[in-house]
């Protein structure tokens, strides 16, 4: 059995520690330690610090080894291209292994393959981490990243540790995640913290051939994640979500979990601050699914005057009640972790100016002056400029194909953006006044609508849907169902999270209105309705003064719509009617469908609440 197979060391290390204090370990982290060294067999133990010395040295052995390439246009940013067959996260190899199978997973319909979230026997988690695992980073170094997902020590914190034989997710995991000796002070002797053990699965000698300096084992990837033992297991890929355990894998699916069991939230959602005119402020969250724009929301430049946007965070929000009542957010991370194509001083430049200094960027293309290059920065460049793509080749803007690859990514602190919060760092968290949905929705969906109440927004989060992205592994542009834009994130039960989310709306608590949005309808000639990016501060204006009470929305079938004008689209050469209508057939088709997956996925754990919900919403589009 495990048990047996792991044996336990006592604390003792078999191998050098190659770097730090191994004694001022606190002795459970010693143990997990010592147990995983046994298994994984490196020829060596490297415990991090966080310091900027380390990762210096860290640095420069890769650039040495060709594995980061120094971009000599900015101040210490570097280029890494990973091996083409590793370039997102693998959904399909991503699993929650629990001894109850409908803990993780809903009683979906019979006949019915679930997408909620994929589930593993513990016994069969067991033979695939035996199939991996021993022996797995021969001849490679084990680094020690010790981290704390929000403020080192803050109420809502949580500290984990990240045991990793890739030197790139070491540099990645210091910019994302606060690493820092500081860690071992907060755990204290026996304190809980996550086991995040990670590897990219090539031990030396090397059986596959490593493709730009970039190992890993793409067809043997396996993501685990065992939250009774608070636990995840990572083989084979060094990206992204795969790789940084702090990131989606901590967390999103443990911390969901750890979530419900103690009453919070840990959601896949950006953090911002609006102050209006005014100089009133109020914060949100929003919730879009992977490359459906959450970093370019949270790094909004208002083409509005007067008003003002700071970023708390673009990807995840931890929140939590108070004892007022209000819910306070914050950002676990500690850094952005963004998509490239796309981004260009017109559409995010705060993200432009967030990633030109101390920044790795993956997959993007390189000009001949040591700059990068991606889709979106045509106009940036000199249009005779050398570049090498993303795979190697040289190239040139007009060209065939393309030079970035789609999910390629900046990784930067997030203290260095421009118009970062004062309050980002705030152990305590942002008080959230509204919850924003939503998806890539080419078709029928209206730029923003309020919902109903608490139990709808619920409902409306339920029904998220949006056109596939290049985060993940899947083809083409079909829609699919991302429920709380949470579908890959999930740790536990999806009907029970719905239950959950319902039974947060409490008496004496300051519940956050809900809206849902839509930046990407396209017209009769495929061409987006709405200018988006900067002017997307309209839509937050009109939620701002949602949130005030004005008397500004009309009930529809699917929500509260703006009032015709009352959105302020001054200046801006948009339709109305392209931007709001509702077309009853399609969204009679829409009801339908949604109906028809939330029954088939989750089944019989679908609490009444949604299932009302959604009765009410198909009789008042029958209505229409
Ligand atoms: P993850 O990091 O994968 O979770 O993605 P994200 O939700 O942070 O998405 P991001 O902001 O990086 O945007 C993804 C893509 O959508 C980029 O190519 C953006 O340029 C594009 N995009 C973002 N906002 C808008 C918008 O308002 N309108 C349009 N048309 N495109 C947008
Ligand atoms: C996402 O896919 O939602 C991301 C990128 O934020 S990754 O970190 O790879 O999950
Ligand atoms: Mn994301």
């Amino acid at each position: 059995d495990m048990e047996g197979f792991m044996e336990e060391m006592g604390g003792e290390i078999s191998v050098p520690v190659l770097k730090g204090d191994w004694d001022a370990l606190p002795a459970n982290v010693r143990k997990y330690i010592a147990e995983n060294v046994r298994l994984c067999r490196p020829k060596g133990v490297f415990i991090c610090d966080g310091s900027d010395e380390e990762a210096q040295e860290i640095t420069e052995k890769m650039v040495n080894r060709g594995l980061l390439t120094k971009l000599e246009k900015y101040e210490n940013c570097y280029l890494c291209r990973t091996d083409p067959a590793d370039v997102a996260r693998v959904e399909g190899k991503t699993f929650i292994v629990t001894k109850e199978k409908f803990e993780t997973v809903p009683h979906v319909q019979e006949g019915v393959k679930g997408i909620l979230g994929q589930w593993m026997s513990p016994e069969d988690a067991e033979k695939e981490i035996k199939d991996r695992f021993p022996g797995c980073m021969k001849g490679r170094v084990m680094y020690v990243i010790p981290f704390s997902m929000g403020p080192i020590g803050g109420p809502l914190s949580k500290v984990g540790v990240q045991l990793t034989d890739f030197n790139y997710v070491v540099l990645s995991m210091r910019i994302m995640t606060r690493v820092s000796s500081k860690n071992w002070d907060v755990l204290g002797e026996n304190g809980e913290f996550v086991q995040c053990i990670h590897s990219i699965g090539a031990p030396r000698p090397l059986e596959r051939k490593v493709i730009n300096h970039w190992p890993c084992n793409p067809e043997r990837i396996m993501i685990t994640h065992f939250p009774d033992q608070r636990k995840i297991m990572s083989y084979g890929s060094g990206y992204g979500g795969n790789s940084l355990l702090g990131k989606k894998c901590f967390a999103l699916r443990i911390a969901s979990r750890i979530a419900k069991d103690e009453g919070w939230l840990a959601e896949h959602m950006l953090i911002l601050g609006v102050t209006n005119p005014d100089g009133v402020e109020k914060f949100m969250a929003a919730a879009f699914p992977s490359a459906c724009g959450k970093t370019n929301l949270a790094m909004l430049t208002p083409s509005l005057p007067g008003y003002k946007v700071r970023c708390l965070g673009d990807d995840i929000a931890w929140m939590r009640f108070d004892d007022e009542g209000r819910l306070m957010a914050i950002n676990p991370e500690a850094g952005f972790f963004g998509v490239a194509p796309g981004t260009n001083t017109k559409t995010n430049p705060v993200a432009m100016e967030t990633c030109m200094k101390n920044t790795i960027f993956t997959n993007v293309g390189m000009t001949e002056d040591g700059g990068v290059f991606w889709e979106g920065m045509e106009k940036e460049i000199k249009r005779e400029q050398l570049i090498t793509t993303w795979l190697g080749d040289e190239w040139h803007v007009g060209d065939k194909g393309k030079a970035a690859h789609p999910n390629s990514r900046f990784c930067s602190p997030a203290g260095q953006c421009p118009i970062i919060h004062d309050k980002w760092e705030d152990p305590a968290g942002v008080h959230i006044d509204a919850i924003i949905f939503g998806g890539r929705r080419p078709e029928g969906v209206p730029l923003v609508f309020e919902a109903f109440d608490w139990q709808h927004g619920v409902m409306l989060g339920a029904a998220l849907k949006s056109e596939a992205t290049a985060a993940a592994e899947f083809k083409g542009k079909q829609i699919m169902h991302d429920p709380m834009a949470m579908r890959p994130f999930m740790g536990y039960n999806f009907g029970d999270y719905l239950k959950h989310w319902s039974d947060l709306n409490k008496p004496g608590r300051q519940m956050p209105k809900i809206f849902h949005v839509d930046w990407f309808r396209l017209n009769d000639s495929g061409k987006f309705v709405w200018p988006g990016f900067g002017d997307n501060i309209r839509v937050l204006d009109w939620i701002c003064r949602r949130v005030d009470g004005e008397d500004i929305a009309v009930p529809s079938a699917i929500g509260l719509l703006p009032v015709e004008g009352s959105l302020n689209v001054e200046g801006l050469n948009v339709s109305w009617e392209e931007n709001f209508n509702l077309p009853k057939e399609y969204w009679q088709d829409d009801i339908e469908e949604t109906k028809n997956f939330l029954q088939a996925q989750v089944g019989s754990d679908l609490p009444e609440s949604i299932s009302n919900e959604v009765a009410k919403q198909e009789d008042r589009i029958n209505h229409m």
